[in-house]
């Protein structure tokens, strides 16, 4: 009897004691692979990683100037005020592993050198789908930065102007600008192509532009098709509520492509008319023409603040992968940052007057607007080169 008892009891402690033994192997085997995962996955190689990271980061901008211009297309001083800018009105968050610094250096790889996601991802050693999720994320901030930077800045006549008297001034008193359109290739669905088409050989939006003299972007108005005419794209800027305000007295200069109209003075037509034309050639003969040269002398801000534009930002050399949408924001986000590399001054990527009159393009665009050239700006246009002419050559009898 006491026997059985006695081997019962035997059996239920060995029960438990195989019980709690299997606990233990459990316990010890639960504990050794969460140790090792941790330490196989989360921690070595992170620290590495980020070390790494962390090393090129600094040697990107904390080094020297001239290899931060070529890789971020601006100097160190413009990219630290500007990361500062985002983080001060909180455009932009800061993550715990990602620095708004990076962030924006991310993105300028992509608009400024043409890197794919995939590249960026590589040298920033970040998974791609980080580099689309914050390329997105520093875009829609510099697009509301677009909204303060892209505007007029002052109403006064520019120094430009006053600066050349006899040249300029007065006649140009109260010009404050040039704007123009340009063609930037765009990726669009196969049937939109033929909209985007236009004249050219490649998809592309029609980008208007006005430009100070200062070759600061004081109005943008992107995404239309390539095939729009520049006057109707000119003619929807100017109606849009939010649109294109020219103050009032103020006037903007324009190429031969548009129609003279309140606050929009092109050249005389049928004459000659850009500046290329008057390269090593005759003088001017007749009050057109002196007109028309000055005019163009001008109006070259415009067409260098796009070249600058297009110089800086090799994303515009080319179609890229974009939604159209986001397409359009990319155009307002790099001309934002435009306008924000010029405040401390022009940089390497600026063309100056000279180098740029040395570049001018060969083929001269041969456009007509299909409105009618407004009577009252015909005549103040015609004034005008009346004016220069006298002063230049005496009165004519
Ligand atoms: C760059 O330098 C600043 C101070 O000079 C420092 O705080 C920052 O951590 C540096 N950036 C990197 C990525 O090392
Ligand atoms: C820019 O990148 C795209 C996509 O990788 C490529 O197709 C295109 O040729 C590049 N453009 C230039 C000018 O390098
Ligand atoms: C411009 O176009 C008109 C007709 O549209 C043509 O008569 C003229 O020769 C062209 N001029 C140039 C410089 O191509
Ligand atoms: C037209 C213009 O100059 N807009 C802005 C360009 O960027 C600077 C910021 O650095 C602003 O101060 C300007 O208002």
């Amino acid at each position: 009897m006491y026997l059985k008892y006695y081997l019962d009891y035997c059996h239920y402690m060995w029960k438990r004691r195989m019980l709690a033994g299997i606990l233990v192997c459990l316990a010890v085997y639960w504990y050794r692979i969460n140790t090792r995962k941790r330490k196989r996955i989360t921690y070595a190689p992170m620290v590495d990683r980020d070390v790494e990271r962390l090393r090129r980061l600094n040697r990107l901008y904390n080094g020297s100037d001239a290899h931060c211009i070529s890789e971020l297309r601006m100097s160190k001083l413009v990219f630290h005020k500007l990361c500062a800018e985002l983080r001060s009105r909180a455009l932009l968050e800061e993550t715990c592993h990602v620095t708004i610094e990076e962030q924006v250096a991310m993105f300028m790889h992509a608009v400024g050198l043409n890197w794919t996601f995939r590249s960026i991802a590589f040298e920033f050693m970040r998974p791609s789908e980080t580099v689309s999720r914050y390329f997105h994320l520093v875009l829609d901030a510099l697009c509301i930065l677009a909204g303060d930077l892209i505007c007029i800045k002052s109403v006064e006549t520019h120094s430009k102007i006053t600066t050349s008297p006899g040249r300029f001034h007065p006649y140009f008193e109260g010009c404050i600008g040039a704007l123009d359109g340009t063609h930037i290739p765009a990726c669009v669905p196969i049937h939109m192509q033929d909209r985007f088409r236009g004249r050219k050989s490649f998809t592309s939006q029609n980008v208007l532009a006005a430009v100070d003299f200062d070759l600061r972007f004081i109005y943008v108005l992107a995404g239309w098709e390539g095939s729009a005419h520049d006057s109707y794209v000119l003619q929807d800027a100017l109606s849009r509520p939010n649109g294109l305000k020219i103050p009032e007295g103020k006037y903007f200069l324009a190429d031969a492509g548009y129609a003279a109209r309140p606050g929009v003075l092109p050249p005389f037509r049928s004459t000659r008319y850009h500046l290329k034309e008057y390269r090593g050639t005759r003088e001017p003969e007749n009050p057109k023409e002196l007109f028309n040269l000055r005019h163009s002398q001008l109006r070259t801000t415009v067409e260098r603040a796009f070249g600058t534009l297009k110089n800086r930002f090799k994303i515009f050399a080319s179609q890229p992968f974009f939604p159209l949408k986001t397409q359009v924001k990319i155009v307002m986000a790099c001309c934002a940052l435009h306008n924000w590399t010029l405040e401390d001054g022009p940089d390497e990527y600026v063309y100056d007057d000279l180098a740029w009159y040395a570049a001018l393009p060969r083929s001269i665009r041969n456009r007509s607007d299909q409105y009618q050239e407004n009577v009252a700006w015909a005549n103040k246009r015609e004034e005008m080169a009346k004016t220069m002419w006298e002063d230049k050559v005496g009165p004519s009898l």
